[in-house]
């Protein structure tokens, strides 16, 4: 009786905060919409697929963002960096971490000017800290055995989704939430396949959610 007592109290306690929780007035809008993938096709499995696609806005309204301070993974197991695609924000660490018994090395190779860096060679269980302070897209190495390969992705807001392309259908869905209103730029970035139309204009409302589908193809159907 006692515990029936307690737990309804505490029942009526949570509720309001999942009241709040569940309220999207927050000033704030959305941008989702689906992604087809046209004229190609886009491997969905095995370690050298192309299944995700980085939907993410620029701000050109000027809005300010708290700076992001926080440590995400990159795990490296039975030769395979896990996830193959990290997006970040800037003044992101990823932590790599090797999980597999024998020896990996990282080598990162920045595609915003062509440098790369040596992080170092380590075994089983060990790991080591990276930096990532600049935007732009990163790629991941191990020397030691060349098939593996990650990608990072270093953007300069929190406006952005990581989306899947689904095998059957060939096409994914994305939506980027609490986005403060004001105009923004929508970029996509996959492996292989360019935008189509990139980059599209989005105004972004109070409480409301701006509908854009994305397609991606070869380069030479994006233009
Ligand atoms: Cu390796």
């Amino acid at each position: 009786m006692r515990q029936t007592v307690i737990i309804i109290i505490i029942i009526f306690l949570v509720i309001p905060d999942f009241a709040d929780a569940s309220d999207s007035s927050n000033g704030c809008g959305i941008v989702s919409g689906k992604i087809h993938v046209w004229r190609t096709r886009v491997r969905t499995e095995g370690s050298r697929n192309d299944k995700d696609v980085i939907v993410y806005l620029r701000d050109i309204s000027g809005n300010s963002y708290s700076a992001a301070a926080q440590t995400v993974h990159m795990d490296q197991k039975n030769l395979i960096f896990i996830p193959h695609v990290l997006p970040v924000r800037e003044n992101t660490s990823v932590r790599f971490l090797n999980s597999d018994s024998v020896d990996h090395n990282v080598y990162l190779l920045f595609e915003t000017n062509g440098e790369s860096l040596d992080l170092g060679t380590w075994g089983q269980g060990k790991t080591t800290e990276y930096l990532f302070n600049e935007k732009g897209v990163v790629i991941v190495l191990c020397k030691l055995h060349l098939e593996m390969a990650a990608y990072v992705i270093v953007l300069d807001n929190p406006f952005f989704f990581k989306a899947t392309i689904d095998k059957e259908t060939q096409s994914g869905a994305y939506s980027i939430k609490d986005i403060p209103p004001g105009k923004y730029t929508l970029h996509s970035w996959h492996k292989k396949l360019k935008m189509k139309g990139s980059p599209a204009q989005i105004t972004v409302e109070e409480n409301q959610t701006t509908h854009f589908n994305i397609t991606i193809t070869k380069s030479k159907y994006a233009k």
